[in-house]
């Protein structure tokens, strides 16, 4: 359960740098930008997919072995274009729930007191 007690949210965490996944679940990516073309890709899983802004773009795969991958900017989109890249970690399901978990009491601490909308 998160914070605000919402069960949906519970693998709503911001994560920078490294993408950890489990291994043979699908992913969903939502990609956006928020200045020009870039382009999500994972090139050793086949995976490429533009992020244009204004616009949000599900990609999906199935990552189907552990191990780490590259993700790079497939778009020539500036002179910042050399620095964009992560790693994607396909871990075993039990790591990923570990992982999560630690991203989640990382959240929390770091969280202030939860906005009511309403
Ligand atoms: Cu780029």
């Amino acid at each position: 359960m998160d914070r605000q007690g919402d069960p949906n949210a519970v693998d709503d965490v911001v994560v920078q740098g490294n993408i950890v996944v489990p291994v043979n679940k699908d992913v969903i990516v939502h990609l956006t930008s928020l200045d020009v073309i870039h382009s999500f890709a994972v090139k050793s899983m086949r995976v490429c997919q533009d992020a244009i802004p204004g616009m949000t773009i599900p990609t999906w795969f199935k990552p189907v072995k552990e191990g780490e991958y590259k993700i790079t900017c497939a778009q020539l989109c500036g002179n910042s274009h050399y620095g964009m890249f992560g790693t994607l970690k396909v871990v075993s399901q039990a790591d990923y729930d570990q992982w999560l978990e630690e991203q989640s009491a990382k959240a929390r601490s770091a969280s202030a007191e939860p906005v009511d909308y309403e």
